[in-house]
C-alpha cells in the first residue's frame, strides 16, 4: 500500500489536517469541562462538544479522502453540516429557553437551516448549471436565520433572559452574520459562474482547492468559536 504524505505545499490537505486536530482538541476541552460546569449550563456545553466532535470525525475522514483522491469531500462536508448546524440551532434554543423559548422556534431554525444546506448541496453537485438559483434560495434561508437571531424571536427572548444571555446571544449573532457569511464565499469560489454568472476561479482544480480552504477556515472559526462563547456564558452566569 502506498504511504500518503502531506506535501509541505499542499495547503488544502494541511487545513484538513489542522482542522481535524483543532476539532479533536476542542471536543476534549468541552467534554472535560463538563465536570466543572453548573447543572444549568451542562447541556449547552455538552452540545458544544458534540458539534466539534461530529466535525472531528468528519474532518478525519475528509482529510484522508482529500489526501487520497485530491478531490473535495463535498458529500461528507454536507453530512457534517446537516448534523452540526441544527445543533447550533439547539444552542440558541437552549440559551433562550429560560426566557420562554418554545420548541416551535427550534423547528423554525432547524427547518431554515435544512433548506439552506440542501439547496446549497444541490447547487454544488446535482444541478451545478443552476448554482446561482440554488445559491440565492440558500441565501434567503440564511438571511431568515440571521433575521430571527438579530431582530426576531431569538433576539427578543434573549433580552429578557438576563444581561449575560443577551450579551452571549449578541456575540453568537455576529458569528452567524459574519462567520457564516464566509461559506457563500467558498461556494462562489468553487462553482463555475457562482457569482451571478461570473466565474472567479476558472481552473476547476484551483476552484475546488480555494473552496475547501475557505470552508475549512470557516468551520474552525464557527464551530470552535461558537462553542467557546457558550462556554464563556456558562462561566459568567451561574
Ligand atoms: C459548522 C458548519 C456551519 C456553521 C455551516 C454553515 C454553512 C452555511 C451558512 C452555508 C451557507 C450557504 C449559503 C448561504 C449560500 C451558498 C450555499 C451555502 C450552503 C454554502
Amino acid at each position: 500500500m502506498e504511504h500518503l504524505k502531506i506535501a509541505s505545499d499542499n495547503y488544502v490537505a494541511f487545513t484538513f489536517f489542522i482542522g481535524t486536530m483543532a476539532m479533536m482538541a476542542a471536543s476534549v476541552f468541552f467534554f472535560f469541562e463538563l465536570g466543572n460546569t453548573s447543572q444549568k449550563w451542562r447541556t449547552s456545553v455538552l452540545v458544544s462538544g458534540l458539534i466539534t466532535f461530529i466535525a472531528a470525525v468528519h474532518y478525519y475522514y475528509m482529510r484522508g479522502y482529500n489526501l487520497e483522491t485530491g478531490d473535495s469531500p463535498t458529500f461528507f462536508r454536507y453530512v457534517d453540516w446537516i448534523l452540526t448546524v441544527p445543533l447550533m440551532c439547539v444552542e440558541f434554543y437552549l440559551i433562550t429557553k429560560k426566557a420562554g423559548a418554545k420548541v416551535g422556534l427550534l423547528w423554525k431554525l432547524i427547518f431554515a437551516s435544512l433548506v439552506m444546506l440542501v439547496t446549497g448541496y444541490i447547487g454544488e453537485t446535482i444541478d451545478r448549471t443552476n448554482s446561482v438559483l440554488w445559491g440565492v434560495i440558500s441565501g434567503a434561508a440564511y438571511f431568515y436565520i440571521a433575521y430571527l437571531i438579530w431582530f426576531g424571536e431569538v433576539a427578543n427572548l434573549s433580552q429578557t433572559a438576563g444581561p449575560q444571555v443577551a450579551k452571549a446571544t449578541r456575540t453568537l449573532a455576529w458569528f452567524v452574520l459574519v462567520g457564516w457569511a464566509i461559506y457563500p464565499l467558498g461556494y462562489i469560489l468553487g462553482t463555475p459562474g457562482g457569482l451571478f454568472g461570473i466565474t472567479l476561479v476558472s481552473d476547476p482544480a484551483a476552484a475546488s482547492h480555494a473552496m475547501d480552504i475557505v470552508y475549512n477556515i470557516a468551520d474552525a472559526i464557527n464551530k470552535i468559536g461558537f462553542g467557546l462563547v457558550i462556554y464563556a456564558l456558562s462561566r459568567n452566569e451561574d
